[in-house]
């Protein structure tokens, strides 16, 4: 469970564990530039406390705090890094408070034991987001935008970065608190009206409250239809490609991911586990499976490889069944066909650079479904098995109302909720419900667009939020 504690000060090492050029160590707290004191020796003489806001400066990681009091000559010092120090200074930072971040060399070892030492020297180890979180709770981003770093840090593909660059940015936040600011105008009409009963609410009135319900859900409405597209961006699709052995489907896999991934061989069998990668295909993040071969197992090794192709079916968004061009259509063939066919698919006809054994003639009096032919050995139809892949899950133009997709569920179901408590309000004006009745349903509106802002979220969903980070962010 959080603790949302602010007294004291957290630390994490922010960058991936590995080597690489350079490691950072982050503290945010009260003491982050005290403790940044008693550990740094600068070669500019100066100690962190006196450096100015949004500054860097070079010079050592030190164990022995003592040593270093008692001679200021390097050789009696235990360094653990050479590094170098940037003092950001409450509250225009990431966390509204003082933040230190120590950029050491990028090995485990230094920068577990940089890390070691601030632990030791009174800071406490941060839980995943804790920092976001601060961010967050001492109002400098709103729970949109705090979901928004999850999603840049996630992204997988350079449209789910686009559209969380929009959310970080406030765009939608704005819109939301504009449907907040809106409700409550009427909210504040409807509660005159309960104060001062005899002034009842004219009809001029009870009109203009009546079109900007109308106004309000339109507009969620927009909101919500670009949403399934929103979250597609953010969380892919799962393509499940399939077939009998043989047909080139670790070929295809291979060609999607633009690298050797996939082990290919004119052996039918060659596949045995389901291969999973992550593809970007046209902007959209695709969860490819590569699966074995689906024919009559010889073996209990077959059986449990046919098995766990099935189960992977059974989930698939999207499935890519596919023939060979070169043979007619098998027994496996319809088999297969019979497990998939009422998923979504696109069927393909693949080795077109053979002699042609299979017509989309022939395949449409078999199989229903779009058909698409390809070489997984030229290339040819690949591009255009793309741009169907494209066309088929996002089904049509993406609506992006001013410049941004709802792609988050959390805000999706919110934003359906709250409709649903206007149209209540709608009804409740067309049929002269008393005020009193009427602010019920518009308080639950509100309710689920502050909560989208994160202005009434309990600490349950804070933590499942920001328990996703890692830690460090
Ligand atoms: N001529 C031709 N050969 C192809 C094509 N695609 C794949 N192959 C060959 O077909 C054989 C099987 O390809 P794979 O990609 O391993 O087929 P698979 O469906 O994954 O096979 P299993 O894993 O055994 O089920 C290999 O020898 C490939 O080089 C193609 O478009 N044209
Ligand atoms: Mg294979």
């Amino acid at each position: 469970m959080y603790k949302l504690n602010f007294e004291d000060t957290i630390a994490a090492i922010s960058t991936p564990l590995g080597e690489s050029g350079i490691g950072i160590v982050r503290m945010s707290g009260k003491e982050a530039i005290k403790i940044a004191d008693r550990i740094f020796l600068s070669k500019d003489g100066f100690k962190p406390s006196q450096y100015r806001s949004f500054t860097i400066h070079y010079g050592y990681i030190i164990e022995n705090q003592k040593a270093k009091i008692r001679n200021q000559k390097f050789k009696n010092l235990q360094i653990i890094d050479e590094v170098l120090l940037t003092v950001m200074r409450e509250p225009r930072t990431y966390t509204k408070e003082d933040i230190v971040e120590i950029n050491c060399h990028g090995g485990i070892v230094p920068l577990r034991k940089v890390l070691e030492l601030v632990l030791r020297e009174g800071a406490r180890l941060a839980q995943p987001g804790e920092f976001t979180l601060r961010a967050f709770l001492n109002g400098r981003i709103d729970l949109i935008q705090a979901e928004a770093v999850l999603d840049i840090v996630k992204a997988k593909t350079e449209k789910a970065l686009e559209i969380a660059c929009y959310q970080l940015a406030g765009k939608f936040s704005q819109k939301i608190r504009e449907l907040k600011e809106r409700i409550l105008n009427v909210y504040a009409e409807l509660e005159a009206s309960i104060d001062f009963p005899d002034e009842e609410l004219d009809l001029h009135n009870q009109r203009f409250m009546l079109k900007e319900m109308e106004k309000l859900t339109a507009e969620i409405d927009k909101l919500l239809e670009g949403s399934d597209k929103g979250l597609i961006f953010k969380e892919g699709i799962l393509v499940v490609i399939c077939g009998k052995p043989n047909v080139g489907k670790s070929s295809l896999m291979n060609l999607l991911l633009k690298k050797n991934r996939c082990l290919v061989s004119p052996i039918p069998g060659t596949t045995r586990d389901t291969i999973e990668e992550w593809a970007n295909i046209e902007g959209i993040p695709l969860r490819l499976i590569d699966t074995a071969g689906i024919t009559a197992a010889k073996n209990a090794l077959e059986e449990e490889a046919i098995k766990r192709t099935c189960e992977y079916l059974k989930l698939a968004d999207l499935v890519l069944f596919m023939l060979d061009g070169n043979k007619k259509i098998s027994h496996d063939d319809r088999e297969i066909f019979q497990t998939i066919k009422d998923k979504p698919k696109i069927i393909i006809i693949n080795k077109i650079d053979l002699p042609c054994r299979l017509t989309p003639a022939v395949i449409k009096k078999i199989f229903r479904g779009r058909i698409f032919k390809i070489s997984c050995v030229t290339g040819e139809g690949i591009e255009r098995l793309c741009k169907e892949i494209k066309r088929f899950i996002l089904r049509g133009e993406i609506i992006e109302p001013e410049g941004y997709l709802v792609n988050n569920l959390r805000h999706k179901e919110a934003l359906l909720k709250a409709k649903n408590f206007l149209e209540k309000v709608k009804e409740g004006m067309r049929n002269g419900f008393s005020p009193e009745l009427i602010i019920l349903d518009l308080k639950e509106a509100l309710g689920n667009l502050k909560a989208i802002l994160g202005e009434s979220s309990s600490e349950d969903i804070l933590e499942k939020i920001f328990s996703q980070f890692c830690i460090g962010k």
